[in-house]
């Protein structure tokens, strides 16, 4: 169990023992899902270990926060810095960092009134989300009977607690009819994205993904790899996907902080392209994992050392 490894959390400005980073039962996020959170991965690199894309991370947690009218209370700077020190003091050379904002116990009425709202940041190690076989064998997905949520129904870009369980209903039916993750359609019948992934087509040399417009949280490794295509030399199309690009699509992949880039090699039972790993998913990974580990120097903007707090950074740490 990854969290047995992790020793310290962050909690309201101060690092605490793991068992003790505890909630109470009447707080308001338990009940109506009132909180926003972040997936963030810390990648082992030479000079030790760096999170990556820190500052976005971050970015997307205050408009979270902000659109669900939380109050955050702690400067981008305080958080990055808090980040860094639950990494150095659990001593992980690379983990998945989660820092969450939500509404503490005072009231239990759907309005949180002035219920204090608290700030946690947790750390552990992790695997990929579909394990490391599945990044060379790729993933089995359906499509889903639950649609993802509009926009107009709650902000879909927002990174928000209680919208998971349109996610969890759609990834547990999946895994109970037998597959990896589930596809979820708008509510137009556009494809949106999985559970917890964004979803990128690559047809004729080309890489076609989607954005808000179809209810997609737009994620960062989303933009990482737009980036990282582009620089190698790949158009990128963001439009409107049907579920017969999908099936038509040469090749196929999810993208996420857990997920990484991650093959997607059939849906309902139809192979997706050749039905494996296809050539320009792989270069994308190659690539993907080059820039979040510091061996592309093109992208240590990216990267965010952990350097110890009483040591200046190395030259050329960011
Ligand atoms: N869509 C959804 C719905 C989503 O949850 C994620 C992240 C993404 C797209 C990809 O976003 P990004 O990580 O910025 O590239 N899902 C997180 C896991 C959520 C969970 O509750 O578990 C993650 O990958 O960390």
């Amino acid at each position: 169990m990854p969290f047995e490894q992790a020793q310290w959390v962050w909690l309201q400005g101060r690092i605490i023992p793991w068992r003790e980073a505890t909630v109470h039962v009447s707080a308001h996020a338990l009940h109506d899902g009132t909180g926003v959170f972040e997936g963030i991965r810390c990648y082992e690199t030479r000079d030790g270990p760096a999170v990556f894309r820190l500052h976005e991370h971050l970015e997307r947690f205050s408009a979270s926060a902000a659109v669900h009218d939380l109050s955050i209370g702690y400067t981008r700077e305080e958080l990055a810095e808090a980040v860094c020190e639950v990494v150095r003091r659990n001593g992980f050379p690379s983990c998945y960092v989660r820092p969450i904002c939500y509404v503490g116990s005072g009231v239990l009425s759907v309005h949180p009134r002035t219920t204090p709202i608290e700030v946690a940041i947790l750390a552990w190690p992790a695997e990929t989300q579909f394990g490391a076989h599945a990044l060379h064998s790729g993933v089995r997905v359906t499509v889903s009977s639950w649609v993802r949520f509009h926009s107009t129904m709650m902000p879909a870009t927002a990174k928000a607690c209680g919208q998971y369980l349109n996610s969890v209903l759609a990834v547990r039916e999946a895994v109970r009819r037998g597959f990896d993750e589930a596809v979820l359609l708008d509510t137009n019948g556009y494809i949106s994205e999985g559970s917890g992934e964004n979803l990128f087509l690559v047809r004729h040399g080309k890489l076609l993904t989607n954005d808000e417009r179809n209810s997609i949280l737009l994620g960062i490794t989303r933009d990482s790899v737009i980036q990282i295509a582009r620089h190698a030399g790949y158009p990128v199309e963001v439009r409107t996907l049907q579920l017969d690009d999908l099936l038509a699509a040469d090749e196929a992949f999810f993208t996420g902080t857990s997920a990484e880039v991650t093959p997607i090699r059939e849906v309902d039972g139809q192979a997706i392209g050749s039905g494996a790993r296809g050539p320009v998913t792989a270069q994308i990974q190659e690539a993907f994992f080059a820039a979040a580990t510091g061996q592309d120097t093109r992208y240590r903007g990216w990267l965010h050392y952990v350097a110890p707090a009483s040591l200046p950074a190395r030259p050329g740490a960011a």
